[in-house]
């Protein structure tokens, strides 16, 4: 029998080949020595740091699936170890980089042409260049189907009308990947730049969650955007769908580095803490809740571990990236509220990092298909019936 390793129960890390080790290694690196110091202030004072790019650049931590491009084409799994130790810091800096990554870098990779291939991946790559993915509007969330965005077909390209809700890195975007309906009502890519007459991008100001990581508006009057600018290479909902499997596999794995940093810190607490004479950690209760927190995120972790292999095997079901962003969001979140009770009124503390982190999980639950919206993709793939 081997000896049990309450941190990595099922052996996660000797499952790793040794460049996925390396990657998670200077993942982590990075994170704590370079992200962890500054979350605090930047989540206190609702501030996003854009040289944060330049470093995750520096390190081929954005778009780093791809091929070329200046993109170190690592495999899917190395991507959801690098989401779960940028997340262990921060959902928010976990969030730039995958929007950077998966809604930016690969619709652009995927359905562009080769020169808006060559034009802005390595660019996005370095981190030069900031990217975002406009495709929820003010009156259409978890509809997305329903957009109003409008491409009108004029001399040389479209004409693009409407706005966009909650966009991560819009007001600091260079790059603006969005999503739009055309004179036949289909739905297009269009890549939009910074500075085109009549695109603006405004902060959403006052957010109580996700604070280190700056969210806005895409507003576009009548945005005169060339034939070149248009994605050629996909129509319809599956264009941005297809993105966001990729961005929701990685966050099945973020919010699980998310989850794990609470657990730590709830057991570091309650080992330190002591009430009627002997640790919170001797008590049943907390034993309970500590046991709950390690069975939940090893279970998560290795349903991650093997979807990533079946992702990169090109194997991968979209229902199955619903089932295991879901369990590992839901999950985090769980952990994140017990862990702050465990806490007591330390737990309301930033001297502590899980109220922030409870705090950013709640939007980790809602975006990319809130809870209940993927629990809806899986009881179609049951019942047959869509009860959206
Ligand atoms: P439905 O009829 O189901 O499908 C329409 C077409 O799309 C295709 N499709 C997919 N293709 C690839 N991957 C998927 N996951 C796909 N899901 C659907 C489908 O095959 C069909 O293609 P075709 O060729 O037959 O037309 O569409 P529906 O309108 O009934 O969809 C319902 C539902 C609930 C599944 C969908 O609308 C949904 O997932 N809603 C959630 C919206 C969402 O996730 N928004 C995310 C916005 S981006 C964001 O949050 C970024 S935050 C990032 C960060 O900061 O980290
Ligand atoms: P709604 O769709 O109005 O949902 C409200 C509630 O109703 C939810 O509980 C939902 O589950 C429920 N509900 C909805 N429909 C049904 C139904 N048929 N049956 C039962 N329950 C239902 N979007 C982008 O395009 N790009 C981004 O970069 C981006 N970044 C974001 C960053 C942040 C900080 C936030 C908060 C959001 C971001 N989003 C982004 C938007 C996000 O994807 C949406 O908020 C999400 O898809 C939910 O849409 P909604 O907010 O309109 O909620």
């Amino acid at each position: 029998w081997q000896k049990f390793d309450w941190q990595d129960p099922f052996g996660l890390q000797r499952q790793l080949t040794d460049e996925q080790r390396m990657v998670q290694d200077s993942a982590r690196q990075y994170a704590q020595d370079k992200l962890l110091p500054r979350v605090r202030e930047a989540f206190r004072r609702e501030e996003t740091d854009p040289a944060i790019f330049r470093e995750m650049g520096e390190l081929g931590l954005l778009g780093s699936t791809i091929e070329g491009y200046g993109c170190p084409g690592v495999d899917e799994i190395c991507y959801g170890l690098v989401a779960r130790e940028v997340e262990a810091v921060d959902s928010g800096y976990r969030s730039m980089m995958s929007v950077q990554s998966s809604l930016v870098m690969y619709p652009i990779y995927a359905y562009g042409d080769e020169a808006q291939r060559e034009k802005y991946l390595p660019k996005l790559a370095s981190g030069e260049w900031i990217g975002c993915f406009g495709l929820t509007e003010p009156d259409h969330g978890s509809d997305p189907g329903g957009m109003v965005t409008r491409a009108r077909t004029v001399d040389g390209g479209y004409r693009l009308s409407g706005a966009k809700m909650w966009i991560t890195n819009s007001p600091i975007a260079d790059v603006f990947v969005v999503w739009a309906k055309t004179d036949d009502g289909v739905i297009r890519g269009f890549v939009l730049e910074k500075g085109m007459e009549g695109l603006s991008a405004p902060k959403i100001e006052g957010k109580l969650a996700l604070r280190a990581s700056i969210t806005g508006e895409i507003v576009m009057d009548d945005v005169f955007v060339p034939a070149e600018n248009l994605l050629p290479n996909v129509q319809g909902l599956k264009g941005p769908f297809g993105c966001l499997n990729k961005a929701r596999y990685g966050i099945a794995w973020g919010a699980l580095g998310a989850a794990q940093t609470c657990w730590h810190t709830a057991r570091d607490y309650t080992l330190e803490r002591k009430q009627f004479g002997r640790p919170l950690a001797a008590t049943q209760l907390v034993q309970l809740k500590l046991a709950d927190m390690q069975t939940e995120i090893s279970v998560a972790l290795q349903a991650c571990y093997r979807a990533g292999q079946l992702m990169s095997a090109g194997e991968m079901a979209p229902e199955l990236v619903s089932l295991i962003k879901r369990n590992s969001c839901g999950k985090a979140l769980e952990i994140a509220r017990t862990a702050r009770d465990m806490l007591g009124g330390n737990g309301i503390s930033d001297e502590y990092p899980v109220m922030r982190h409870m705090c950013n999980l709640e939007v980790v639950n809602t975006y990319e298909g809130t809870h209940d919206i993927h629990a809806l993709i899986l009881g179609r793939t049951q019942t047959d019936i869509p009860a959206f």
